[in-house]
């Protein structure tokens, strides 16, 4: 299972969507993927769910530090990504939206982040911050 953290243009801000289901994750935002298909890599993988689910096209980077395991056979690996082409739309989502460090935060501390994906957020804030 694989999220991107896509970061924009000026490098401050990452891009979050908020779930349409199921109904007890359904209006939590989340780092935006899903699951790989048999014989794609990860990159593949998260490229092609980011298009699909947002129109965009991806350069696709590292591996964030922490791995969330989701169940015996699903574990949730986010990568850092860029977006080379297209304007994020919400085609499978309630919407999406651009966060910077002070927001991703605030939505983490008001619980409105899916729960597997508040892991993250220390490194994503530490590297927003940096930028
Ligand atoms: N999930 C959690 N955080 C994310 C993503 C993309 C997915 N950033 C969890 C939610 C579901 C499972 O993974 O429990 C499958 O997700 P999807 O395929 O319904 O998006
Ligand atoms: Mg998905």
């Amino acid at each position: 299972m694989l999220a991107g953290a896509i970061l924009d243009s000026s490098g401050t801000r990452i891009l979050l969507a908020r779930r349409a289901r199921p109904v007890e994750l359904a209006g939590l935002w989340e780092l935006p993927g899903g699951k790989a298909e048999v014989g794609e890599t990860d990159e593949e993988a998260l490229r092609r769910e980011l298009a699909e689910e947002l129109g965009i096209a991806v350069g696709v980077e590292f591996e964030l530090r922490d791995q969330v395991v989701l169940s015996d056979e699903l574990v949730l690996i986010a990568r850092w990504a860029r977006v080379i082409a297209g304007e994020p739309t919400a085609r499978e989502h309630q919407a999406v939206r651009w966060v910077d460090a002070e927001e991703l935060s605030t939505l983490c501390d008001e619980g409105r982040l899916v729960p597997a994906d508040t892991v993250w957020v220390p490194e994503l804030v530490a590297r927003l911050r940096r930028a």
